[in-house]
C-alpha cells in the first residue's frame, strides 16, 4: 500500500467497532486485486484477529453494490450452513459491518474498505502441495456452486461488466496492441501472434450462454486455488473466500479457471516455460472433486464444455495478463518489471498444452460425469 495511505489506516480502523487493544496491523496474503491487512486484537487476554481490505475502487467502480452482494450471498450461505448442520463462522465469509452499519467505511480520500471476521486454523495456499488439497478445493468450489444452485441470479448486480466476456477481452488486447502505449508491442510480437491467431476460440462460450446452451448461474468467477481456506488440522477446504466476483456467470469457467491455475505445474508467473504444462493427473484429481461438489447440478452439456472452459478461461487470463502488460501495468499488481508478460507467457503456454491434451481431458470428464448422466441432467 503506498506510504502516504498508510496514514489513513487508524481513522479507517476507528470506523468499526473491534473489541480490545489494537496489538498489529500487517499486510496479509497474496491477492493480486485488493489491499488486505489482517488485524491482531486483544481483549480480555483473548487474541482475536480480522481481516481489513482497501477495496479496489479502479477495477471495482461500484463498491457499494458490490458489498451488497456479498452481504446477500453470504447470509443465503449462512442458511444453507445452518441447515447443513455446519459451522456459520468458518464455511463462509462474515462481513463486520461499520459503526454506521453499513457492510464498508469510506476514507477521506474517497477509498472503501470492508472488514471481515479472520477465519482461524486454515490456509490459502498459492501452489498445490498435495493431491488432496487440491481435490477439497474442487469439491468445495463444486459445492459452493450447488448451494447456490437456486439462488436468483439475475438478482445480483454485475461487479465488474463482461468480466468473462472473452470476445471483448480480445477487442480490449487488441486495443491495447493498436495503441502500444508502452511501445512493448514490437517485444511480444509471438505472444501476440499467438492470440490472433486464436481469435475464433474467444466466442465459443460467449456464444453458447448467448443462445442458452450454457445456463448462466450465480458463479464464483475467480476460482483460484489461493481462493479456498484449507483446514490447517483437518486439511478440508473449508471456506470459498474473494466474494468480490460473484455474480452471473458460467460454471465451466468456474471450473475452468481452477484447472488454469491450480493444474499447472508451474506458479503462474514462472519464467522457465520448459516447467509449465497442465498436469492430466491433477486434471482428473479436480474434474472428481467438482463433480462430486456439484452433486448433480450441471447440465449434460455443461458437464461436455468443462474442458473447454479451462482452455478458455486460460486464453483469456493470458490475453488480460498481455494487454495489461501492453498497457503498462495498471491492472494487476506487480512484484517485479516484466510479471505480467511473463503471466502472459505461461497462460499462453498452457493453452498450447491443453490443445494437445483436449481428447484426455474430455475422456476424463466422461469418465467422472458417467453418474451425472445417468441422472438424467
Ligand atoms: P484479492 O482479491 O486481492 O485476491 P482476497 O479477498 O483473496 O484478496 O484476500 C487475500 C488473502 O487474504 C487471501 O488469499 C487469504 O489468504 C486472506 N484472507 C482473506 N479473507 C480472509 C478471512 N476471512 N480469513 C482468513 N484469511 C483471509
Ligand atoms: C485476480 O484477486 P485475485 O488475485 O484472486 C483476478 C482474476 C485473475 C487472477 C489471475 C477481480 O484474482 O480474474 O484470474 O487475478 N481478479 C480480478 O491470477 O480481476
Ligand atoms: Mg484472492
Amino acid at each position: 500500500m503506498e506510504g502516504e495511505r498508510r496514514t489513513e489506516i487508524p481513522a479507517v480502523i476507528g470506523q468499526f467497532d473491534f473489541p480490545g487493544e489494537l496489538k498489529a496491523c500487517v499486510p496479509f496474503g497474496s491477492g493480486h486485486i485488493n489491499d488486505t491487512l489482517c488485524l491482531t486484537y486483544e481483549s480480555d487476554g483473548e487474541s482475536r484477529r480480522y481481516i481489513l481490505q482497501k477495496m479496489n475502487k479502479e477495477i471495482f467502480r461500484k463498491p457499494a453494490e458490490l458489498m451488497e452482494n456479498i452481504v446477500r450471498v453470504t447470509a443465503w450461505l449462512r442458511g444453507k450452513i445452518e441447515k447443513n448442520g455446519g459451522d456459520v463462522w468458518r464455511e463462509t465469509m462474515n462481513v463486520i459491518p461499520a459503526k454506521d452499519g453499513k457492510p464498508y467505511c469510506v476514507d477521506t480520500f474517497g477509498e472503501y474498505w470492508r472488514a471481515y471476521y479472520f477465519i482461524t486454523g486454515a490456509t490459502s495456499y498459492d501452489r498445490v502441495k498435495s493431491d488432496s488439497d487440491f481435490y477439497e478445493s474442487a469439491v468445495a468450489f463444486g459445492h459452493f456452486q450447488q448451494l447456490l444452485t437456486d439462488y436468483p441470479a439475475e438478482t445480483l448486480y454485475e461487479t465488474i461488466p463482461k468480466f468473462h466476456d472473452t470476445v471483448d477481452r480480445y477487442a480490449k488486447f487488441q486495443k491495447a496492441v493498436s495503441e502500444d502505449v508502452c511501445g512493448r508491442a514490437a517485444s511480444v510480437a509471438g505472444e501476440m501472434r499467438f492470440v490472433t491467431e486464436r481469435e475464433p476460440l474467444a466466442h465459443v462460450l460467449c456464444d453458447q450462454q448467448a443462445s442458452g446452451a450454457l445456463p448462466t448461474r450465480v458463479t464464483h468467477n475467480d476460482t483460484k486455488l489461493n481462493n479456498i481456506l484449507i483446514d490447517d488440522v483437518s486439511g478440508r477446504a473449508i471456506c470459498v473466500i474473494d466474494l468480490d466476483t460473484v455474480m452471473p456467470g458460467l460454471s465451466v469457467n468456474d471450473f475452468g479457471d481452477s484447472i488454469r491455475f491450480g493444474a499447472s505445474t508451474a506458479a503462474e508467473d514462472e519464467r522457465d516455460l520448459n516447467k509449465v504444462s497442465m498436469d492430466l493427473h491433477l486434471y482428473e484429481v479436480y474434474v472428481k472433486g467438482f463433480l462430486e461438489g456439484c452433486a448433480g447440478a450441471l447440465t449434460k452439456w455443461e458437464l461436455e464444455m468443462l474442458p473447454m472452459g479451462a482452455i478458455l478461461m486460460t486464453f483469456e487470463c493470458g490475453m488480460r495478463f498481455l494487454t495489461d502488460y501492453l498497457e503498462g501495468d495498471h491492472y494487476f499488481k506487480i512484484h517485479r518489471e516484466g510479471q505480467n508478460l511473463d503471466r502472459a507467457r505461461t497462460q499462453l503456454k498452457l493453452v498450447a498444452d491443453m490443445e494437445q491434451k483436449l481428447p484426455q481431458m474430455r475422456a476424463i470428464v466422461g469418465k467422472y460425469a458417467r453418474g451425472d448422466v445417468e441422472k438424467g441432467t
